[in-house]
């Protein structure tokens, strides 16, 4: 079976890898090239100290840069600085010119609102040097000459340092002329030719107008005692970043890249420009809000790739940190610093910034199904029946561009697609959804109404001359909607609308794909920089000023798109339904619209390892909401690797199965029988677990943390764990090791916790491994290792049926899992699973308490209710040492006496029919 599987994969596509030719270097991005050779002895930045006001949260100071060679030290250009302290341990710098040419972009999107100031005392001003504080006694240090910014911990270490590497630049903006006249001092013609460089650039066949020549923004940001950063996705390499002293730093550019390479620094189709330091003392992160073009150096030293002789140079050979450097095209430098001081911490203070996740709709934390394409009508009956033959529960089918008339988003195909309604009705009527996609390229046809009314009403993107930009993408000629223009947002979200979009309806859902934005003929697949975006018309701000260069914005256009998409799904129900939608470009707060995926994968198995570290570097970075192509979207996986990719893709917040239209149709019943059982197995324990994930996300949506966490991040001084990235935690009490290896008889799993003894109970087995770092699990096909935690009660629905819908009413079983001191707790949260209406306390939170004198069952958010039908079926308590004799359940007045039997060694506990109603509090008492 094995190698027919092979030759399939190499027969059907030969052998796959991306075209790095269509992607820029390092050395062929003009301001890489230019800034990351400069690493001066001395920054040039100084703060004037005369100008230092302290006010509110914030101090504002002039910074000016100075010849430093120079004795006299003339002053070059004037920069302000803003240092703001903000709730939660954050602070915000921002360096922009004093009095720029014309404004400098400000990333308009990633942040969730304003965020919330706190104090800032000034506390001395001494030997040039400012120090701060804020309200929880973390401080910053300012030395003015040369400028460079300290930040220490609550212990008064140092924990962040900006500029301590010099590497800090603002290029000014110019005009064209000035800078010939400025430069050419001596006339030998140099700074012409330096000149042009700054005022135009090429890439393969493309020209790249550059009209407001160079403008970038650098810093260079050291960790002082981290022993690894992370963040920074989206990248295929590993969870803990690496030094990037031989080869390209990391690239932030959303792309199309066909093919992505595993292992890779190179961008794909997210950037979220957040780093993260973390060692045993603290953790700390930066997140750098600026949405061009950005490359990301790292070196850590106590990397075994750094040279050991530069680690003596730079930290006297016994000091350990991690100095990073971000650069972008454009911008000012906007950078937060949060001071964390724990992972989780940290991790809060980024979506404190940018915002959490939506609750989302029930049915999305199901099963989908996708492919490009169902074909038609028929073929989505046909599929749709399958999974109801086969017993294999499923929420979601999804159709690709080929749904549409030719192509053209908000239509169907009038042949393959002309009952819409009914194709829809068919499947609610199972309790199923629909997704359908939309991409942000428009056919340039005549006749086509986005088309024209988009032409008409001038809310298309323009090139560099200001007329319409006219890309290639799926449909041919293609236009692209310019989100920054409110009257285009406002005309996309109204083609939501059902009455606009016939045969949609509340039960059908979006996907959002190409929006890097993708163009087929355009430099690296994407938008040329010079194309212009919508700016608000300001007073005096005509010409170049008066537009947005698609450089400054690039980042964002996947994030303006979603954002409209979302604000259009909520409206079109009245502001009643959680909206799905998934979105492939990523950026900072993406995760308050959409899910995303990892994009065009390979049914390879590095590509199943690569989606688990892929997913975890988004999680941390706000975006929780994640998963692959389950099967790999390129290529045929066999029966092994498929099988694989379910266990792993049934643990993963998003779970959708998709292929490519080259590929052999793959649903789980086209493989053998066995395969389909073990697929069918693996979906079934993703509904057994739905209310156990949705409380995660509830969790996530409250307290923003992610949902998939890596082992660091519970068990912050566990060294070994700092670079675990084939495994990891679902909120704190699941702990899942997919198996992503070819013919694996066993896994290598490291269980957290050995100091606090904690207990890891088999899911499968309730054997109990008392947590001593790694050890080897058996595993057979059937299984990949997932352990409960000891000390944590997970809820389950073991009646699992044909969709999540369908399941609403039925009981719970608790899984108990008890901890060295007997005892145990968990949560749980309900509510409708599809309105608005938890927000006026429709909904239940509560929480399981188990010791030795019982069980309890109480609400946390007391002045919610939820009218749930649902109740307990069954308590499975696992680790149980002396069992009780007697179990009187109580709720409200009335008191029932339970049965209770024992399993295995005699140390599982079974409470059998509770029949305890999960709408009102309960407790059951034992007696011994
Ligand atoms: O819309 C077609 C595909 C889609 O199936 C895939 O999931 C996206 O990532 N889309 C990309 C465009 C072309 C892929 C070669």
């Amino acid at each position: 079976m094995k190698t027919l599987g092979l030759l399939v994969v190499l027969g059907v596509i030969g052998s796959l890898a991306v075209d790095r030719n269509n992607f820029k270097t390092c050395e062929q991005s003009g301001f890489c090239k230019r800034l990351r050779p400069l690493k001066p002895e001395k920054s040039q930045y100084v703060l004037n100290l005369d100008t230092v006001i302290v006010h509110g949260n914030s101090l504002s100071a002039e910074v000016v840069t100075v010849d430093q060679e120079s004795e006299k030290k003339p002053v070059l250009w004037h920069y302000a600085l803003k240092l703001s302290a903000l709730v939660d341990g954050t602070f915000h710098v921002e360096l922009d010119e004093a009095d720029p040419l014309y404004p400098r972009y400000r990333t308009q999107k990633a942040l969730d609102g304003e965020p919330k100031p706190d104090a800032l005392k000034l506390v001395s001003n001494e030997a040039g040097q400012l120090t701060l504080m804020n309200t929880q006694g973390h401080k910053v240090v300012i030395t003015s000459d040369p400028l460079k910014f300290d930040f220490l911990d609550k212990n008064g270490e140092v924990a962040v340092v900006l500029n301590g590497n010099c590497q800090l630049f603002v290029e000014p903006l110019r005009t064209k002329r000035e800078k010939v006249a400025d430069d050419d001092e001596d006339g030998n013609g140099n700074a012409l030719e330096l000149d042009e460089e700054a005022w135009s650039e090429n890439f393969k066949s493309h020209h790249d107008s550059k009209p407001r020549g160079n403008e970038a923004v650098s810093l260079d940001v050291t960790f002082p005692d981290a022993d690894q950063v992370y963040g920074i996705p989206e990248h295929t390499d590993n969870l803990a970043l690496s030094t990037t002293t031989s080869g390209d730093p990391y690239r932030l550019y959303n792309l199309d890249v066909f093919e992505y390479e595993l292992d890779s620094r190179m961008s794909i189709y997210g950037s979220i420009p957040v780093v993260y330091a973390h060692g045993s003392k603290r953790t700390v992160g930066v997140f750098w809000h600026n949405s061009a073009e950005t490359w990301v150096d790292v070196v850590n030293y106590n990397d075994a790739t750094v040279v050991s002789s530069l680690v003596n140079l730079v930290t006297g050979g016994n000091k350990k940190k991690i100095d990073t450097r971000f650069m972008s095209e454009s911008g000012i430098v906007d950078v937060f610093v949060m001071m964390g001081d724990t992972p989780n911490q940290v991790f809060r203070q980024y979506t404190r910034l940018t915002g959490v996740a939506e609750i989302p709709p029930k049915f999305s934390i199901g099963y989908h199904q996708s492919r490009w394409n169902y074909v038609d009508e028929a073929d989505v009956a046909s599929v749709h029946a399958g999974f109801d033959a086969h017993d294999i529960p499923l929420d979601v089918l999804w159709l690709d561009i080929e749904y549409t008339d030719r192509k053209k988003y908000f239509t169907w195909d009038p042949i393959k697609f002309a009952n819409p309604t009914e194709m829809v009705a068919n499947l609610t009527s199972k309790g199923r959804k629909l997704v359908i996609i939309i991409d942000p390229h428009i056919k340039r046809e005549a006749g086509y109404f986005v088309h024209e009314d988009a032409t008409a009403m001038d809310l298309y993107v323009k090139d560099k001359t200001g007329k319409i930009y006219e890309g290639w993408c799926w449909p041919g000629a293609s236009s692209y909607l310019d989100f920054f223009n409110p009257a285009a947002s406002a005309y996309y979200k109204e083609r939501y609308r059902y009455e606009n979009f016939p045969g949609t309806s509340k039960d059908v859902h979006f996907w959002n794909d190409m929006n890097e934005p993708s163009v087929f003929n355009g430099p690296e697949i994407t938008m040329p920089k010079d194309c212009q975006h919508y700016k608000p018309p300001q007073d005096g701000q005509e010409g170049i000023a008066s537009f947005w260069e698609h450089r400054h914005v690039h980042n964002e256009y996947g994030l303006w798109h979603i954002w409209a998409g979302h604000e259009a799904l909520i409206e079109r129900s009245g502001g009643k339904y959680r909206p799905f939608i998934l979105s492939r470009a990523i950026f900072s707060g993406l995760q308050r619209y959409a899910a995303v995926w990892t994009g065009d994968n390979l049914a390879e198995w590095g590509f199943l390892a690569a989606s688990i570290r892929m997913c975890l570097s988004l999680g941390i970075s706000g975006v929780s909401f994640c998963g692959s192509d389950v099967g790999g979207f390129f290529q045929n996986p066999d029966a092994e690797l498929m099988t694989r990719w379910y266990q792993a893709g049934a643990y993963q917040p998003f779970f959708r199965a998709h292929s490519h239209m080259e590929t052999k149709r793959r649903e789980p019943w086209l493989y053998e029988p066995a395969t389909t059982l073990r697929i069918r197995d693996a979906v079934r324990r993703r509904y057994a677990l739905l209310d156990l994930w949705y409380t995660l996300f509830f969790e996530h949506h409250r307290d923003g943390l992610p949902i998939m966490r890596p082992i660091f991040e519970e068990y912050p001084k566990e060294v070994e764990a700092f670079t675990i990235d084939d495994q990891y935690l679902l909120g704190q009490n699941l702990l899942v090791r997919p198996v992503v290896e070819a013919g694996a008889t066993s896994a290598k799993v490291y269980l957290p916790g050995r100091d606090s003894g904690v207990l890891w109970y088999d899911v499968d087995s309730y054997q109990v491994h008392r947590a001593n770092g790694y050890f080897s699990q058996d595993v057979n096909i059937g299984k990949i290792p997932v352990y409960q935690r000891g000390g944590s009660i997970v809820p389950r629905k073991e009646r699992v049926r044909r969709a999540t819908a369908l399941m609403t009413n039925d009981p719970y079983t608790l899984i108990v899992a008890l901890d060295a001191n007997n005892t145990a707790t968990g949560t749980i949260f309900i509510d409708d699973g599809e309105s608005f209406d938890y927000r006026e306390g429709k909904y239940i939170y509560a929480r399981f308490t188990y010791d030795k004198n019982g069980i309890t069952y109480k609400f946390i958010d007391d002045k919610s209710s939820y009218p749930t039908r649902s109740w307990v079926e069954r308590i499975v308590v696992a680790g149980i040492k002396s069992p009780p004799k007697v179990a009187r359940l109580r709720q409200g007045d009335v008191t029932t006496a339970l049965l209770m039997t024992l399993h295995r060694g005699n140390d599982v506990l079974v409470v059998r029919k509770p029949g305890a109603s999960m709408a009102q509090e309960w407790s059951i008492e034992f007696t011994y």
